[in-house]
């Protein structure tokens, strides 16, 4: 039998609390002991129906890590823990604390602005968000832009936050993994291996890692030279939405410095998003830079052209009938991958399975452009599936089964703000 609203409330306020490490929270307590980027600002939107200054101390704490360059890292390590691979002494960043050498999705300045919205956060600290979030985005077009399409890419797989959605296959197979020195994972000691990406994949992760200590973790150096290098719909749309955010907040501050840069990105990013389009899926999707070779499928992410200003009328409604098409194969919107496509995986991390922050990104695109009706369907499967099995990391878009960690942080956030706060 599946829980009631309440009891789910209670459970997401209580994981919320348990996996709070005092300014930051960890993804999932064991598989997750860090901080890490985009689960933060998600979970600071959780936390501000908990206690409004534990959120904004949240994203202060993430905004805290921003390295010299403007970069936010992907992963803050506050204390050591040994129960994940790779740690710090793996990335070597001689950062302080330690942090990783990669970004993530860049959720910041979408969480402040709602938290500003919400009369949680104005006044100096706000703009000193927001300055950071103005240094961070600029830093993505010098340190991450494919500069033929204007897209923005990642570096790495970690980056994108979509770890092995098959569309990163093709770029990942180029890069050598031969030096890679043995290692023990530690992910697979908390979570069937089934689930998680493959040793193979985990070895041309380290290499990447490895590239990235060789040209001593120049931003700009990596992005020119690593192997992998692929422009991605997900971190542009993201970019995108967070131009928005960046541009509203500013706009509410009084910083209309910062709300013209974010509007001058902004328009450039659009342009960059609506070249990633393949006329072939009739979806945006990646492309590698390295190769031309361009992603064989529609991904989650591809949907975020369903926000307005992204797509022409006629291609976005070629990619919303892709959307109504999945909502007919799978009970529960957003599977991460085509499930018509050879490569998707039900169970297997982003290969096929519903991510509901993901959910609640596409689902605010959609809210944004007046698809009530397609956003409630997120909205009302994103609640189906946590009433039935519970806060989990992602869950089957065909049976609804929950895997990956329990007690998961960002899940527990999108439950309270975007599932049960009635403004997705
Ligand atoms: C997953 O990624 C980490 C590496 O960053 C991992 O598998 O070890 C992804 O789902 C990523 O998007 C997420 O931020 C992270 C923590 O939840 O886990």
């Amino acid at each position: 039998m599946s829980a009631t609203l309440q009891e789910r409330d209670d459970e997401a306020a209580e994981i919320l609390r348990a996996n709070d490490r005092g300014g930051f929270s960890v993804p999932a307590a064991g598989l997750y002991p860090f901080q890490w980027n985009w689960d933060s600002a998600f979970a600071a939107l959780g936390y501000a129906h908990l206690d409004p200054a534990r959120a904004v101390a949240e994203l202060e704490t993430l905004a805290g890590a921003q390295w010299a360059d403007g970069m936010i890292p992907h992963i803050v390590f506050h204390r050591p823990d040994e129960g994940y691979f790779p740690g710090p002494e793996v990335w070597a960043t001689a950062e302080s604390p330690p942090t990783s050498g990669i970004t993530q999705p860049p959720v910041l300045a979408i969480a402040a602005a709602r938290l500003a919205a919400a009369g949680h956060l104005s006044g100096p600290r706000l703009e000193a968000i927001l300055e950071a979030a103005d240094r961070w985005h600029a830093w993505f077009l010098r340190a991450r832009q494919d500069t033929e399409t204007g897209a923005i890419g990642v570096v790495h797989p970690w980056e994108s936050g979509r770890d092995n959605m098959p569309d990163w296959d093709d770029a990942l197979a180029a890069v050598s993994a031969d030096h890679v020195r043995p290692f023990k994972r530690r992910d697979t000691g908390h979570v069937d291996a089934a689930m998680r990406p493959t040793d193979e994949q985990y070895r041309r992760y380290i290499a990447l890692v490895e590239f990235g200590i060789s040209v001593g973790w120049d931003q700009v150096r990596l992005c020119e030279t690593s192997p992998f290098f692929v422009a991605d719909p997900g971190m542009t749309g993201i970019l995108i939405l967070a131009e928005r955010a960046l541009a509203e907040a500013a706009a509410r501050a009084g910083r209309e410095d910062l709300a013209a840069a974010a509007r001058q990105r902004e328009e450039h990013l659009c342009a960059g998003f609506a070249a990633l389009w393949s006329d072939e899926i009739g979806a945006p999707t990646t492309r590698d830079v390295r190769t031309g070779g361009r992603g064989r499928n529609v991904s989650s992410m591809s949907f975020l052209g369903l926000a307005p200003g992204l797509l022409p009328a006629d291609r976005a409604a070629r990619l919303a009938a892709h959307f109504d098409r999945m909502a007919e194969r799978c009970r529960y919107m957003v599977p991460s991958y085509d499930p018509a496509s050879d490569a998707f995986d039900e169970a297997r991390y982003w290969r096929g399975p519903v991510w509901l922050v993901v959910n609640w990104l596409i689902a605010m695109g959609l809210a944004a452009a007046g698809d009530e009706a397609r956003a409630e369907r997120i909205r009302a499967d994103s609640e189906a599936l946590v009433l039935e099995g519970g806060f989990y990391e992602y869950y089957s878009a065909l049976s609804g089964a929950a895997l990956g960690g329990g007690t998961f942080t960002w899940t527990a956030a999108a439950w309270l703000d975007f599932v049960r706060g009635n403004d997705g």
